[in-house]
C-alpha cells in the first residue's frame, strides 16, 4: 500500500506535469490568426467572468486515460484563457472515502459510480454522450462532467467551454446567480458515425481542397511535422467528430505498403488524445497492384487472406484504427465488376478482415458509368446509385456502411435527396456531405451549407406510407439507423482542410465544418442556432456583429444558388475544368451525365416515369407523386425532374426564363449587398479579419456579375426570349 506522503508527491507531480502540458498546448497556437477557428477562448467580459469565477478552481480526474487527460488540459486551458485563472489539477483514481472539497469532476459514468452510487442522469448515457451536472459529492458542491466513454467526457468539456465562451448560461442555470445546484444537461449523439473524409494525395495536394496543401502528406511521405494534424483532431473533437479518413478516395495503393502504414501510425498518435479514429481509403485492386497477387477478385480465397493479413498488420501498428473507405467502379477506378462480382462481394471481403478488430468498411454508393450515351434520352446518371445498390440490400455484412452522397448526382447547389436512403432497409448507411465547396464557390463565395443539408436531412422519404400527416422516414433517421434498427450508420463530411492558417482558405467557410459537426451530433439543431453559436465563438458576442454575420451566412446559399443554378437545373459550372466558373454547355454532349438538356425549345431533365428516364420511380410512392406531377413539383427542383418550355409558368407566377433572369439579377445584387453589410461592422471586429473578408466579398460581388451575365446571355441565346425588364436581349437597356 503506498504511503500518504507518496500519494501527495504523486499528486503534486501530476499537477505540475498537467500545468506544463496545458501551457505547451496553449502558446504556439494563440499567435496564429485563424488557426484557433471557433476555439478562441477569448477573455470574458467582466460581468461574465465574475459569474464563471464561481466555478470550482480544482479539477479532479477519475481516471488517468489519455483522452481524459486531454479533456482536463482543454478545460484548464479554456478556463485560464477566459477567466485568467489556473486550475488546480488532481489526477488520480480517486477513492470514495478520500474525496473531499469543491471540484470539477471529470470521468466516465462507470468511475463516477465508484464515487457516488446515487448519481445518475435521467437517461442512461451510452456511447459518446455526456452529462453536465452540479451535485453535492460528500457534502461539497461539485460540477460533474461525466461521459458514457472518455470521449464523452471530452465532448462534455468542450460543451461547457463553448457555453462559457458564448457567455451563455449553462442549461437551467441563471446567469445572474450561476446557481450550480441547478446545472443539469444531458446530451447523446444522434448516431455512432460522425466522420470526416480528407481527399489528400500522398504528394501533398488535396483533390477539391481550397485551403492549401495537405496537413498529413508531402512528397510521397507522411509529414515529419504533424502539429497541424493534432490541431485538426482537436477541432474535430470539439464538435463531436470521432473519425477521420486521411487520404483521397481515389486512393494510391501505396498507402498500404508496410513502410507507409508505419508512417500513418504517427498520424494516429496525434489523433488519439482527441478520440479521433484514423481510417484509410483503399484501392480495391491493392492485392494485385501492390500485394503481389495475380488477382484482386474478392471471391478468391487468396485475396481474402491478403486483406486479413493487411488488416492484422494495420491493427498491430494502430490498435484503434477505424476502418477503410472504398471507391470502386467509379470514375475510372477498378472494382469488383472486373470479375463480374458485386459491391457486396467486394465490401464483405474487406469487412471480414476488419471484423475481429472492430473496424468498419464505408463502401461509397458513388458508382456510375461516366461514358453514358448522351444521345439516349432514357439514360440518367442519377439512377446509378439506386440501380447498383438497391438490389443488394441485405447482402452486406453488418460492419459495412454504404456511404451515399446527399443527392443523386454530385454535390450540386440543389439536388433532391438520393432515393437510395429509402432503398436500403437491411443495410447500414451514412450520408456523405461535402464541406469543401467544390461546386458551391470553392470558399471564394460565401455559401453556408447547413440550410441545404438540413433540407435533405429533414426530407421525409415516406418509407412506410402509413399516415400522410406524420413524418416516418426523414433522411437523418434513415442514416442514423433509427428507422430500420440498424447497428450503425450516420454522417460523413468531405472536409479537405489544409495548411492555410485559417484551414479552409476562408475564415467564413469554417462555419461549414462547424455546422457539419453540430448537425452530425444533433441534426435537429436549427441552422439559426448553429450559426449563432459559430459566430459568437469565432467573432465574439457584439450584437451588431452577431446579427450581421448570422444574417449573411443564413442567406448565402440561396444567394449563391440564385446566380449560379436556379430551379434545380443542375450543373452550369464548367465541369470539364475547374468546377467553378460558368460553363453551362460543358455538361452537355459528353458521357459524364450531368446534363440539363437545355435546347431551343426548353430546359431540364425529364426524369418522370411517364415520359422520362424513370428516375422518379426509385422513390417511395408518396414521394413519386410529389415529383412526378408538374403541378406538385416544387419550383426549386422543377428542372431537375422535368423538361419544360422556357415560357412554362412556375408556382410563383413567373415564367421559367423570367425567373432565370430575375434570380440572376437579384442574386448579383445581394452579393453586392454583402459588401455593404460587411462594411457595417467595421471597427466591431479585429482589423485583420475585417479587411481580409471585405476583399473576399468585393471579389464575390464581381464574380456574381460574371455569372449573371454569362447565364442570362446563354439562356437568351437558347430561348430567344427577352427579359421583361429590358436587362437581357437584343433591345437590352443594360
Ligand atoms: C475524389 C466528384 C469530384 C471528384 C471526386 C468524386 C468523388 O466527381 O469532382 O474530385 O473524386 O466526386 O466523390 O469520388
Amino acid at each position: 500500500m503506498p504511503s500518504i506522503g507518496s500519494i501527495h508527491r504523486a499528486l503534486r507531480f501530476a499537477i505540475v506535469a498537467t500545468l506544463i502540458g496545458a501551457a505547451a498546448l496553449t502558446s504556439p497556437l494563440a499567435a496564429e490568426t485563424g488557426a484557433e477557428a471557433w476555439l478562441r477562448y477569448s477573455k470574458l467580459n467582466p460581468r461574465a467572468a465574475e459569474v464563471y469565477r464561481r466555478l470550482p478552481d480544482r479539477v479532479v480526474l477519475l481516471d488517468d486515460s489519455l483522452v481524459l487527460k486531454t479533456a482536463q488540459q482543454e478545460l484548464s486551458r479554456g478556463l485560464e484563457q477566459m477567466l485568467g485563472r489556473a486550475l488546480q489539477v488532481e489526477s488520480s483514481s480517486v477513492k470514495r472515502s478520500s474525496f473531499a472539497g469543491k471540484a470539477i469532476v471529470l470521468g466516465t459514468m462507470k468511475d463516477l459510480h465508484v464515487l457516488s452510487s446515487t448519481l445518475r442522469p435521467p437517461h442512461e448515457l451510452s456511447g459518446d454522450g455526456y452529462w453536465l451536472k452540479s451535485a453535492k459529492i460528500h457534502g461539497s458542491e461539485c460540477l460533474i462532467v461525466a461521459g458514457g466513454t472518455d470521449r464523452g467526457v471530452l465532448y462534455g468539456v468542450f460543451a461547457l467551454l463553448s457555453n462559457i465562451s458564448r457567455a451563455e448560461r449553462p442549461a437551467a442555470v441563471d446567469l445572474a446567480t450561476l446557481d450550480l445546484a441547478t446545472m443539469d444537461e444531458e446530451q447523446q449523439p444522434y448516431a455512432a458515425v460522425r466522420w470526416v473524409n480528407q481527399w489528400d494525395n500522398l504528394d501533398g495536394r488535396i483533390e477539391r481542397g481550397y485551403g492549401g496543401p495537405s496537413i498529413f502528406f508531402a512528397e510521397g511521405k507522411v509529414r515529419s511535422d504533424l502539429i497541424r494534424a493534432g490541431r485538426y483532431a482537436r477541432l474535430l473533437a470539439s464538435i463531436g467528430i470521432n473519425g477521420c479518413t486521411i487520404n483521397n478516395v481515389n486512393a494510391a495503393p501505396g498507402i498500404l505498403e508496410d513502410s507507409f502504414i508505419e508512417q500513418v501510425g504517427r498520424i494516429a498518435e496525434v489523433f488519439r488524445p482527441w478520440g479521433v479514429q484514423l481510417s484509410l481509403s483503399v484501392d480495391l485492386s491493392s492485392p494485385k497492384v501492390m500485394g503481389g497477387l495475380d488477382t484482386f477478385d474478392p471471391l478468391d480465397p487468396r485475396v481474402a487472406e491478403w486483406w486479413r493479413k493487411k488488416a492484422d498488420e494495420i491493427y498491430r501498428r494502430i490498435p484503434d484504427f477505424g476502418g477503410f473507405v472504398v471507391k470502386a467502379d467509379s470514375e475510372g477506378r477498378l472494382g469488383p465488376s472486373t470479375y463480374g462480382r458485386t459491391p457486396a462481394d467486394a465490401a464483405n471481403v474487406i469487412a471480414r478482415a476488419l471484423k475481429p478488430h472492430g473496424g468498419v468498411v464505408f463502401y461509397r454508393a458513388f458508382v456510375y458509368n461516366h461514358h453514358l450515351d448522351w444521345h439516349d434520352l432514357k439514360n440518367d446518371r442519377a439512377k446509378a446509385a439506386y440501380d447498383n445498390f438497391h438490389p443488394l440490400d441485405g447482402a452486406f455484412d453488418d460492419n459495412v456502411i454504404i456511404q451515399i452522397k446527399n443527392g443523386p448526382i454530385d454535390f450540386q447547389v440543389r439536388e433532391p435527396a438520393s432515393p437510395l436512403f429509402a432503398g436500403l432497409r437491411r443495410t447500414n448507411e451514412a450520408i456523405e456531405l461535402q464541406i469543401t465547396q467544390e461546386y458551391t464557390g470553392q470558399q471564394r463565395h460565401l455559401c453556408f451549407l447547413v440550410p441545404m443539408w438540413k433540407e435533405v436531412m429533414d426530407f421525409d422519404m415516406r418509407v412506410h406510407d402509413i399516415r400522410a400527416d406524420a413524418p416516418d422516414g426523414p433522411v437523418k433517421d434513415l442514416v442514423a439507423g433509427r428507422v430500420f434498427h440498424r447497428p450503425t450508420g450516420g454522417f460523413v463530411g468531405v472536409a479537405n482542410l489544409g495548411m492555410d492558417a485559417n484551414w479552409m482558405g476562408s475564415p467564413l467557410a469554417m462555419a461549414n465544418l462547424y455546422g457539419f459537426g453540430r448537425l452530425a451530433w444533433d441534426p435537429n439543431l436549427s441552422a439559426e442556432k448553429i450559426i449563432d453559436e459559430w459566430t459568437r465563438l469565432t467573432f465574439g458576442g457584439d450584437p451588431l456583429v452577431v446579427k450581421t454575420i448570422t444574417a449573411m451566412q443564413l442567406s448565402s446559399w440561396h444567394v449563391y444558388e440564385s446566380y449560379t443554378g436556379p430551379l434545380g437545373v443542375g450543373t452550369l459550372t464548367n465541369i470539364v475544368g475547374n468546377h467553378y466558373d460558368p460553363g453551362p454547355q460543358s455538361s452537355e454532349e459528353n458521357g459524364w451525365g450531368q446534363w440539363h438538356r437545355a435546347d431551343h425549345q426548353g430546359i431540364g431533365m425529364d426524369r418522370t416515369v411517364a415520359t422520362g428516364t424513370g428516375y422518379i420511380g426509385q422513390y417511395p410512392p408518396e414521394v413519386q407523386t410529389l415529383y412526378e406531377s408538374l403541378a406538385k413539383c416544387p419550383d426549386e427542383l422543377l428542372l431537375f425532374f422535368h423538361h419544360v418550355p422556357y415560357g412554362y409558368v412556375l408556382h410563383s407566377g413567373k415564367t421559367v426564363v423570367q425567373h432565370v433572369y430575375d434570380s440572376h439579377y437579384e442574386g448579383a445584387d445581394q452579393a453586392r449587398g454583402f459588401v455593404s453589410q460587411w462594411k457595417g461592422i467595421e471597427g466591431h471586429i479585429d482589423e485583420e479579419r475585417y479587411r481580409d473578408i471585405l476583399a473576399r466579398f468585393q471579389y464575390q460581388a464581381g464574380q456574381a456579375v460574371v455569372w449573371r451575365d454569362a447565364i442570362c446571355k446563354w439562356i437568351y441565346g437558347l430561348s430567344g426570349i427577352q427579359d421583361e425588364k429590358g436587362r437581357v436581349g437584343i433591345n437590352s437597356r443594360k
